[in-house]
């Protein structure tokens, strides 16, 4: 089918003519999307079988990877780049004057997720499947992805997100597979003269129906498995109104909740936890049980990874099976399930862990909060063993307090291992967040640092820039990343240097053009650009970014005779719906956007760009073509970061504080490659615990700050809507939380020295080299390559079958 650009063609017009009956000509690019993905999923199917079958036979350890979210963006490139047959169809394709780029563009982006940690789980698939590693994904086929975003008079709006519109060539339904989730109810006790038993009655039971899609390695004939959870009306609804019972049921599955830490305690949302964690252990234990008879030696052959807490129900839903289905006494299962799960944290922020109240909790679930309440009784006793008479501090680590279930204690105390994702960032657990526990038990806590799959983040996103690369060190890097260190060698060649420049060029015109094309606004090629793309939260402070840029646009009103280099801010952000204060800050930057690109005498040097509904594919046209990737958040709150490794991969020179994975990127490439200011980490940490901060006098001492806040209030940006009181107030009368005027200065000129930089093109090119050749250790092939090593215990199998 793939073998010879002719019989691709001939295959493809036949499969488009007869699936569509029009001719070729009158077929859309939707129809040829379709057409396409149905022959690349014909195609992957037969290594899918050899896969499993190899499984199968080698009985190989195999993880689980259990995420609420999986942000995967588009397939059809990334599908083709993995089996190799990009040039195949690209050659077809063209001779039937078809462009695959805009093929691809018919594709909707799989928007599973909300950011990093949705898409940390895609990039850890991709290299899962690419280092020929048993493992495959869990997670839940949400009918709507993240919403919409759109800007209207500089708000945004927020509309339903339709990714399966058009259908999803990537899946195949498997009903005969699926199974029962039972919530409420009650349990009954009864005694069957040889054990204590316990059987959930009165349930009402949710139909998991799974959709698998196949995730594919990269040239190695391996395709593992991403099964998602849909939730359908049981078959048999003892219901008295079965159309409120199918809606109730399908609701489970109908939209991914947006990363609101502010609106705690959604009952919905326990529900999709337990739905996702239910069905899916239930499957991995039949598939075990396929395999293998004794359930004891599952943690041999079973590895369960939860992705934050959000899955962490597989912990009590595991010692349920092993002690009311399988039989076995508490502390066997207890054993069995603890060195079968392993948990990772994403964030430091006490605000941001997820507790539920038992009144929630407890008539959902009553089967699982019996055993979270003895998982909770038996682990205080221990801790009374250990730290007798030390009331305050059982009650901090206790599972259950205050009558709510605290999911990151059950999380660590129901694992083998408990890992950070960065250096910083698990320190920062080590010894203050989590300090109680890891005093408890050291051993379980560690580190693994976040990284992002190449093939996706450049070899795809940026094809110029990867054929340089190979022209300048050949291709080893590809399958091993840590080999881009070789480009090392080139930092000094003038030659090499000019054509990196002039791939950012050219990767800088094709973005200018998206652009135009979505906003109207023309920008200067020849300026910086210098962006942010992240979710909008108070942390990551877009504040202090949008700020400096008033700063500027002051101080050009002020002096003429002040001309900064040509400057093109960019910025992609959604909020969360119901998040007050990051819709404000929307609104400035939109705000602050109009003002500059309207200015005659300042627009020639700055731009104000806010692209609407970022994305991954957006993500994959903007990295390629940034030379400034900000970085900025309050150092101690950002876990790792990993749009900063995509930008590092594509040659962006860091603006950063010391916080999350920017202090490895920092210590990989030095201080001359990476604009560091700011406040460390240990600072920020030290003024929470003492106090010591005062904004109002920065606010009094800094004439340019000064200026910039109180333009927020006097009108300078402000418009019909009103000003934005609710920002200057928390900058000013509710101190500053996250010390935004106390980095404003060390920021600014860090962001001078960038300007003044910029204009020695091979210096500055030589920076961007050095940030490629040192990005490879960011690669997800590494940090999978520890996970699999270090927790999950995995190896690549035997080829057993030729
Ligand atoms: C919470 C309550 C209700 C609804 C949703 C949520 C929710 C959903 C998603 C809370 C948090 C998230 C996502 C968090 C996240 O993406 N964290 C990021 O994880 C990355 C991968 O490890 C890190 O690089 C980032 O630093 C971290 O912020």
């Amino acid at each position: 089918m793939f073998s010879s650009v002719q019989s691709f063609k001939s295959i493809f017009l036949k499969k488009l003519e007869s699936t569509y009956g029009k001719s070729f000509e009158e077929t859309t690019k939707q129809d040829q999307y379709q057409v396409l993905g149905q022959m690349v999923r014909e195609y992957i199917s037969e290594y899918w079988i050899l896969t499993n079958e190899k499984y199968r036979f080698t009985k190989a350890k195999t993880v689980y990877y259990l995420s609420i979210e999986f942000l995967l963006g588009r397939l059809l490139g990334n599908n083709l780049l993995n089996l190799g047959i990009t040039d195949v169809v690209k050659k077809g394709l063209k001779e039937l004057n078809i462009n695959l780029d805009e093929i691809e563009e018919a594709e909707s982006d799989a928007g599973l997720g909300n950011g990093g940690l949705g898409r940390l789980a895609a990039c850890f698939l991709d290299s899962l499947a690419s280092l020929e590693l048993p493992g495959h994904g869990c997670g839940i086929r949400y009918k709507h992805g993240l919403f919409e975003q759109k800007f209207v008079d500089g708000f945004q709006v927020e509309l339903p997100e339709q990714w399966l519109r058009q259908g999803n060539v990537w899946e195949v339904r498997k009903p005969d597979l699926a199974v029962e989730i039972p919530f409420w109810g009650r349990v009954q006790t009864y005694h069957d003269g040889e054990r204590l038993c316990f059987q959930h009655l009165e349930a009402e039971t949710i139909m998991a129906v799974p959709y698998d899609m196949p995730i594919v390695g990269y040239r190695n004939k391996t395709v593992n498995a991403l099964r998602l959870w849909s939730a359908e009306p049981s078959p048999l609804p003892y219901h008295k109104d079965v159309m409120q019972y199918k809606k109730e049921t399908e609701a489970v599955s109908e939209i991914l909740y947006p990363d609101d830490t502010h609106d705690e305690g959604k009952i919905l949302r326990l529900k999709q936890q337990y739905f996702l964690v239910a069905a899916s252990v239930r499957s991995i234990i039949r598939s075990y049980r396929k395999k293998n008879n004794n359930i004891r030696d599952l943690h041999e052959k079973v590895s369960i990874h939860i992705n934050d807490t959000h899955p962490v129900l597989a912990i009590p839903e595991l010692m349920r099976i092993l002690l009311d289905e399988e039989r076995l006494g508490w502390e066997e299962a207890w054993e069995i399930t603890t060195k079968t799960i392993s948990y990772t944290n994403h964030t430091t922020m006490s605000e941001a862990l997820e507790k539920w109240p038992i009144r929630i909790f407890k008539p959902l679930l009553p089967r699982i909060y019996m055993i979270v309440e003895e998982i909770n009784e038996r682990f205080c006793r221990e801790l009374w063993k250990k730290y007798e008479g030390d009331w305050k501090r059982i009650e901090e680590m206790a599972i259950i307090a205050h009558d709510q279930v605290k999911m990151a204690h059950l999380a660590i105390v129901g694992s083998h291992s408990v890992n950070g994702v960065a250096y910083l960032h698990t320190e920062i657990l080590k010894h203050r967040e989590m300090n109680l526990f890891y005093q408890y038990e050291p051993e379980k806590f560690n580190n693994k640092t976040n990284g992002i799959t190449h093939r996706r983040w450049l070899i795809k996103a940026n094809p110029e820039l990867t054929k340089l690369i190979k022209e300048g060190i050949g291709d080893k890097w590809i399958r091993q990343p840590e080999q881009l260190t070789e480009l090392m060698r080139l930092k000094d060649d003038e030659q090499f240097l000019i054509r990196l420049k002039d791939i950012k060029q050219k990767n800088k015109e094709k973005l200018a053009l998206r652009i135009l094309q979505q906003t109207g606004t023309k920008v200067d090629l020849a300026s910086i650009f210098d962006v942010q793309v992240k979710r909008l939260h108070a942390y990551k402070r877009q504040l202090l970014n949008v700020l400096h840029i008033l700063y500027l646009f002051n101080r050009m009103k002020e002096d003429r005779n002040f001309k900064p280099y040509p400057r093109t801010f960019i910025f992609g952000a959604k909020a969360s719906p119901g998040y007050y204060y990051a819709k404000k800050i929307i609104k400035l930057i939109n705000t602050v956007a109009d003002l500059v690109n309207n200015d005659k005498e300042v627009c020639d040097y700055i731009k104000v760009v806010f692209l609407e509904n970022y994305r991954v594919s957006l993500a994959e046209e903007i990295f390629p073509a940034a030379d400034v990737s900000e970085q900025i958040s309050t150092a101690s709150k950002e876990a790792s970061g990993t749009g900063n490794m995509k930008f590092m991969m594509n040659g962006a020179v860091t603006l950063g504080t010391m916080d999350g994975a920017n202090v490895e990127i920092f210590e990989r490439i030095g201080s001359e490659n990476i604009y560091i200011f700011g406040l460390r980490a240990e600072e920020v940490m030290n003024y929470y615990q003492n106090g010591g901060y005062h904004s109002r006098e920065y606010y009094h001492y800094d004439r340019r700050i000064r200026e910039v806040v109180d333009g927020l209030v006097n009108g300078i940006v402000s418009d019909s809507y009103g000003h934005f009181e609710p920002i200057y107030d928390s900058l000013l009368m509710q101190n500053d939380q996250y010390f935004v005027l106390k980095d404003f200065s060390s920021y600014a000129e860090a962001q001078e020295r960038i300007g003044m930089d910029f204009s020695n093109v091979l210096e500055w090119s030589k920076k961007s080299l050095i940030n490629i050749a040192n990005s490879g250790y960011f690669s997800s092939d590494r940090t999978i390559g520890e996970y699999a090593k270090d927790i999950w215990k995995i190896s690549t199998p035997q080829n057993v079958l030729q």
